[in-house]
Parts: C-alpha cells; structure tokens; sequence
C-alpha cells in the first residue's frame, strides 16, 4: 500500500502549468492492435474488452441477481408533498438459495397528475433516504452502516435541494432512491454488512476484494432497483436516468456502463475514479482515494498508485461504455479536487466511439466557460459553486432529460 492520506495529499496538484505529459490510447484501438471502424465492432467486440478491463482493474465483478428478489410495501402515502405526489417505500428483499438474505430500502415519489407512466430519475444517496425529504413519516434508513451519524430524526431532509423531489415531481419526473449504505456500508471494513454476502460464505476475505468492489456492490444495487421500477406500472423503466454525486457520481457511470437499461446517465462532482482523467493527476489520484477508500475498488487498482502513466485505460474509456446513450459529465468550478478540466476532457476523448453511432460529442475540446452547459448526447456542465448537488445542476439535468424522453 501507498503513504498515509496526510503524506500523500500534501503532494496533490492544483496547478495546470505542472499538469504532467500524459498520452491517452484511444478507446477504438483494439487489443489485437486493430481499430474498430463501426458501431457494429465497437459493440460486438471492443466494448467488451473494456468492460472486462474495468472489472478486473477498478470496479470488480458485476453480481449475478441474486436466487429470488421480491418487493415488499412497507408504506403509501396518497398524498404526499402537498398532495402532489404518491410515496412510496419499498423494501428490496434479497434472497439465496441456501439461506442467505439482503435487503434494500427504497423509497419513490410519483407525480400524481400523471396520466401513464413517467420517465423517472434513480440515484443513491448518502446517510440515509430520510435526508432527502422533509416529510416526517418516512422512515429512518442508513442503519445497515454501523454508528450512521445520520440515522436519527434530527438528519431528516438535511439535503432537499440536493434531491429536489418536488420540482421533479412538478416537471413530471418519478424520483427513487436508495441509501448506498444498504448495499455496502461505506467503510472499509463494510464486507461482511455488504450484498457481497449473498455470494460468500466469508465476504470479508481478500479474495471477495480481489474481485469486488464498493462501487461494484452501489451500482448492483442501481441495477435492483431498476429492477423494481420495471414492476411499478406509472414507471416507464425504458426512460429512467440514473444520476449520482460524488463517490456516487463514479457508481452512476459504473453502472451506466454495466446496465444498459439506464437511458441517461448522470455523474456529478465525480472526479478521481469518476468522470476524471486519472493521468493529469490534477487534485485527487489514485494513492490518495485508496488512502481514504481502499474498499471503493479492486485490490488490482492498487498498481496504479503513484504509476498512473501505466494505465492502458483512463476514464475516457468508461465514458465510451456508455455510448451512444446520453451521458452528462457535470463538475463544479470550486471542486479542484475533482479536476473539472480533466472530467470536461474525458467526455472529449469519448467522442470518437459516440460518433461511431452518429451521436453528437462534446463538439469542442474548449472547455465552455461556466454555467453554460454543453447538451448533446455527451453533454458537459460546469456550474459556478462548490462540491454538491444544486437547483441550478437539476436545471441542466432535467432539461437534458425533457430532450430525450
Ligand atoms: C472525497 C473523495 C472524493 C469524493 C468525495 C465524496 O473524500 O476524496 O473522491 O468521492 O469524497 O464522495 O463526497
């Protein structure tokens, strides 16, 4: 393992002019040496190479569904946020063959005008769903992470505009979400609380490591409750966006690339591990985020730490595995840490394999100066702000999502 977080942040770099050279290969240059010339070969053939890469370096396996799911009512409420919405919260049930069991809370706000199903919005969120509404009867989630901080009333709805429910609600959006601790308890030694325990007798072994992932078991977790959303009959599941920030801006694009079911894939703020180019190594890099968070990858990505240049991949890749479907890459101009720059110029370099399909790139390697979005089926977005989730992000992304659904 690398140098402590306090040794190796002292190093981070803020400064473009000590960027280092860097080459980035492109995502058509097959293994064999020969380059994908059509849409044909990139899904047939190149796609799966770099989905196999990013299980076996970064994200790890993607789980099987486990033996049997079913989906429990825990509550309904006709009337929810000033009667314009029906709530909804679910538990996930998970469930082995040989006994073993899981569960995820989920918990959904329908638009209550709807006349059919409505295009719906998913992502995880932090501390626990009751933190995303100020609605007092929902229940405390988050628990399933030992000593949450947040799992008391006193956290209830401490980040409503980060979730915004009632203007999806008024834009005729369905807003679903998870805590991600429900499916790996955010710490290091959250394996044995994982759904990685579905799967293994001892989740906790370096050999589970070796093969999974945090980031692994949040995206599985995205892909669940998709699977629910298909059941939900004022859902139409074929238009569901799948959005995250931060640590769950990274997951939001895991699981784009490894489900293609989501239709619009959103990450924001997600910088080392996420939308941003690891070779700039420009604020956060891989030995200080498996500093703090050993557990968010596979042991393999480990061999990058300090030795980013060695990478036969940087995140311009993942970005591709999710063409031709809409991505949008949003950053923060106050968010160094997660380089704006180096998350603008992934989408720039993802463009080649979107254009294989006829889809619009970025159209530019400029980076737009702030506040003005990109849009286009890579779309980019750097807002004047800090690191979160704001008003003016949903702006953007439910304008992009008014376009394509
Ligand atoms: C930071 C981490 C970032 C980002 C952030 C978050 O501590 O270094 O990569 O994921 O947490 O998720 O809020």
């Amino acid at each position: 393992m690398g140098r402590s977080y306090e040794e190796a942040v002292k190093e981070v770099n803020y400064d473009e002019a000590k960027v280092p050279a860097y080459t980035l290969s492109s995502p058509l240059a097959g293994k064999d040496g020969v380059r994908v010339k059509n849409a044909f070969e990139w899904v047939n053939f190149r796609r799966g190479e770099i989905l196999d890469l990013y299980k076996k370096e970064v994200y790890g396996e993607v789980p099987p569904r486990p033996d049997s799911v079913w989906f429990e009512l825990v509550s309904r409420k006709d009337d929810a946020l000033e009667n314009t919405a029906v709530r909804k919260e679910v538990r996930v049930h998970f469930g082995m063959n040989n006994g073993r069991k899981h569960f995820m809370d989920l918990l959904l706000y329908l638009p209550k005008t709807a006349k059919g199903p409505v295009p719906a919005f998913l992502g995880l969120c932090f501390k626990g769903y009751h933190v995303t509404t100020d609605e007092k009867d929902v229940r405390l989630t988050g628990g399933n992470l030992a000593g949450n901080p947040d799992f008391k009333d006193e956290s209830r709805g401490n980040s409503l505009e980060r979730w915004s429910h009632r203007e999806l609600i008024r834009r005729g959006y369905a807003a679903a979400t998870v805590c991600y601790h429900d499916l790996f308890p955010d710490c290091k030694d959250g394996w044995n609380q994982s759904i990685y325990s579905l799967f293994y007798a001892d989740p906790a072994a370096p050999s589970v490591h070796e093969k999974h992932s945090a980031i692994g078991a949040w995206a599985w977790g995205l892909s669940r409750a998709l699977d629910y959303l298909e059941t939900e009959p004022m859902v139409n599941a074929a238009e569901v966006a799948v959005h995250g920030h931060s640590r769950l801006g990274k997951t939001a694009l895991w699981a784009g690339a490894t489900d293609r079911r989501f239709r619009l894939v959103i990450s924001n703020d997600s910088g080392c591990g996420g939308a941003a180019l690891f070779k700039r190594c420009f604020g956060e890099v891989v030995e200080v985020i498996l500093s703090n968070f050993p557990h968010w990858f596979v042991t393999s990505f480990e061999k990058y730490s300090r030795n980013e240049a060695s990478m036969p991949f940087d995140q311009h890749f993942l970005i591709s595995l999710i063409a031709p479907r809409p991505v949008c890459i949003a950053s923060a101009t106050g968010d160094l840490w997660a380089d704006p720059k180096g998350e603008f110029l992934s989408g720039v370099h993802a463009a080649e394999v979107y254009g294989l399909f006829g889809a619009r790139g970025l159209g530019t390697d400029v980076m737009p100066p702030p506040d003005t979005p990109i849009t286009g089926e890579i779309s980019y977005h750097n807002r004047t702000g800090k690191h979160d989730q704001t008003a003016a992000d949903w702006a953007h992304y439910l304008a992009l999502a008014d376009l394509y659904f």
